[in-house]
């Protein structure tokens, strides 16, 4: 062995254990982010496992996308989980007995044959396919892929924008803490102090038997997300009929709108469809998100609770992810930058990865869960948007901190900040797929 060798000896290695997650965690439609802890589809997880899965086999990729959406609801929301009727019940909470969509979803356009949740999480499914499709466009159209997705995707979008623009400031709103997929932020501890929790005994956290109760939201916080989960089901998951005390414009969540909309542009044109929409749609959210997100004395955008009509001045990695969003003010971009590698954030001053929290927030834990850890769906797209805006030696030292972190880590659900030390599940899927999509 040579020394110059044996870094590429090391990048075979992780390649081929981050393959090794991604096929056993494959179930011949698609892929669980952990078969322990989460042993259904999730909806953004999937999106994440497409972009590395492409990199393995294009066409197990399409086929996660076309599983996930094979499940939307006739209003066009793609559900967060996806249930395998083969998985007991028991295995997760909520199972499909508490969420009931084929039944309690009906009048809302919940398929009848399949079960799933009734909320939903990130909007990356649109970048996730144009990503897939780039990777081998011959199989893509020979399957049809994009003709299948576009309308699917188009759909989706529009239940966000027509059933969750709750202010009329042309922004999506997150009705549950599990939609923006950053279930216990402390930027949700305000508005969900309005929320009165069910009772512990009415459910049983079936995570606490595979993870560790210091890792993961509080049973404070799991009788909110029950309650509130249980009162849209209860009002048939209609948005207009249910009162939607927590509700929430979250910057990440919009910037993916934002960077999805942008990829359905160019999915439009691979599919002969006029793409100025999306476009114009795109223009119109940037906009919006800027015009009412942005908090320049912060250096970052910063979530809106929508209910108490107040700026939420946690400082959460969600306020980071606009970066992923292509026609940025120059001012906003160079904030941004600033804010990355800045007291709050630390990016290459003693943090290994971005955490989800403020370095110096009142609520800093680098252990639990959404409350600093670093996560790697993340940090790809981090990585993302700092080469998008020029930022390459950033983008380089981030690409290296995150294969180091997720080889480390046996490819951990999340990891501390500070040291890399791996947290939540291992052989974690969107772990993997970042890592081979980074690798490639
Ligand atoms: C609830 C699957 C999901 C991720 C989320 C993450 C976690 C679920 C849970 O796991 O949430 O959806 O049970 O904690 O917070 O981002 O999609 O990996």
């Amino acid at each position: 062995t040579t020394l110059t060798d044996r870094p590429a000896r090391a990048r075979e290695r992780l390649r081929r254990d981050a393959a090794r997650v991604l096929l056993t965690n494959w179930t011949g439609t698609s892929t669980v982010p952990s078969h322990t802890l989460y042993p259904h589809q999730w909806s953004w997880d999937s999106a994440f496992i497409a972009i590395g899965l492409r990199h393995l086999s294009p066409r197990r990729a399409q086929r996660e996308l076309e599983s996930l959406v094979g499940a939307q609801w006739a209003d066009g929301r793609i559900p967060h989980i996806v249930f395998s009727p083969r998985v007991p019940l028991d295995a997760y909470f909520p199972s499909p007995d508490f969420w009931r969509s084929s039944t309690a979803g009906r009048a809302a356009g919940a398929p009848a044959g399949t079960e799933t949740s009734g909320i939903v999480q990130p909007p990356v499914h649109a970048l996730a396919a144009a990503l897939v499709h780039e990777r081998d466009p011959a199989t893509s159209r020979r399957r049809g892929f994009l003709e299948r997705l576009y309308p699917r995707l188009a759909a989706w979008h529009d239940y966000l924008l027509r059933d969750r623009d709750f202010t009329g400031h042309g922004l999506a709103s997150v009705v549950h803490p599990w939609e923006p997929g950053m279930d216990n932020s402390p930027c949700w501890d305000g508005p969900l102090r309005r929320i009165t929790p069910a009772p512990p005994e009415s459910f049983r956290r079936v995570d606490l038997t595979h993870g560790d109760a210091a890792a993961r939201p509080t049973d404070l916080d799991y009788g909110r997300y029950v309650r509130l989960a249980a009162d849209y089901r209860d009002h048939g998951y209609r948005d207009a009929g249910t009162p939607h005390p927590f509700a929430v414009e979250d910057p990440g969540f919009n910037a993916l709108l934002i960077a999805s909309e942008h990829a359905l542009a160019g999915i439009a044109e691979q599919v002969g469809r006029d793409p100025r929409p999306h476009r114009e749609r795109a223009e119109a959210l940037t906009d919006a998100l800027v015009r009412h997100l942005w908090q320049p004395k912060a250096g970052m955008f910063l979530c809106r609770d929508v209910r108490g009509d107040s700026v939420i001045e946690d400082r959460s990695v969600t306020g980071l992810l606009p970066l992923v969003v292509p026609s940025l003010p120059g001012h906003v971009v160079d904030a941004l930058l600033g804010t990355v590698t800045g007291e709050h954030f630390g990016l290459g001053t003693g943090t290994r990865l971005v955490a989800s929290y403020d370095l110096r927030g009142p609520a800093f834990d680098p252990a639990r869960y959404w409350r600093g850890p670093a996560w790697f769906n993340i940090n790809w797209l981090l990585e993302r948007g700092l080469r998008l805006h020029g930022a390459a030696s950033e983008a380089d030292a981030l690409r290296r901190a995150v294969l180091d972190a997720a080889g480390g880590s046996r490819f951990a659900e999340y990891v501390d900040p500070y040291t890399g030390e791996g947290h939540g599940a291992n052989r974690f899927s969107w772990t993997a797929a970042v890592a081979l999509d980074l690798l490639a």
